[in-house]
């Protein structure tokens, strides 16, 4: 792993006023203090509540390699390790999508639900990749495309199949629910925020030019450590009940 370099003295400096670096060094410690502290909690839950306790330190554990690589990235190139950012999110966003489906089981969500949102997850992320790394001169076009699959997503969980099976549900799965939703609705939107702060499109005068990097580090901490922290928590509660 790249994280050797930071044990053989090869570090390159850190400059205070690189609020980027600074956030994705911040970003994979969290990342990885986070895993660490869904590991190990995994032996006090029965087996219905580990797999998605596992899940949740999967996804932090995923961010955390990626972390370190786009931390030295970017500390080598300065420039946006986009590349890494996609794949990070093609493989924790899915993941994400399987802990929804996971909560909504004993309600008898069905596997058609956890391929829809799959699907849908994975179209947003494509077409905001080639808005973002192949055709940034249509960047605003594909983040249109991605925006739609994403208010998809929205509507289903809000809305849609999730929503009722969460009802349906009810008690503690309902009251997570209904978190994650607002996770997906306030803390996604921090993405497509960040996406037109780094392309040109016909918001580069509403909304100005930014760090799109410094967004997407916050973002991902707020939504794969507090995602995880919810299922935790639900998990805690439905053991309490049983024990
Ligand atoms: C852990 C990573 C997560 C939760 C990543 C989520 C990413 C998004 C919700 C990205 C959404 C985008 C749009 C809605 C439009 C512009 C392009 C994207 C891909 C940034």
């Amino acid at each position: 792993m790249k994280t050797i370099l930071l044990f053989s003295g090869v570090v390159s400096k850190l400059d205070p006023t690189d609020y980027t670096g600074f956030t994705f060094f911040v970003g994979s410690m969290a990342m990885m203090a986070a895993s660490a502290f869904f590991f190990l909690s995994l032996n006090q839950f029965d087996k219905k509540w580990r797999t998605s306790v596992l899940v949740s330190g999967l996804i932090t554990f995923i961010a955390a390699v990626h972390y370190f690589y786009m931390r030295d990235y970017w500390e080598t190139n300065m420039e946006s390790p986009t590349f890494f950012r996609y794949v990070d999110w093609i493989l924790t966003v899915p993941l994400m999508c399987v802990e929804f489906y996971l909560i909504l089981k004993v309600a008898g969500a069905k596997t058609s639900l956890l391929w829809r949102l799959i699907v849908l997850s994975v179209v947003m992320l494509v077409t905001g990749y080639f808005g973002e790394a192949v055709f940034p001169n249509q960047a605003a076009l594909w983040g249109a495309i991605s925006g739609v699959a994403y208010f998809v997503i929205v509507y289903d969980i809000w809305l849609g199949t999730a929503k009722k099976l969460a009802v349906e549900a009810g008690g503690d799965v309902l009251k997570a629910h209904k978190i994650l939703c607002w996770f997906v609705l306030v803390g996604w939107a921090i993405y497509p925020l960040g996406y037109m702060l780094g392309t040109n499109g016909w918001y580069t005068n509403i909304i100005g030019s930014g760090s799109v990097d410094v967004a997407y580090n916050i973002a991902d901490a707020i939504n794969k450590i507090g995602f995880g922290l919810v299922v935790y928590t639900l998990a805690v509660k439905k053991n309490e009940i049983l024990n």
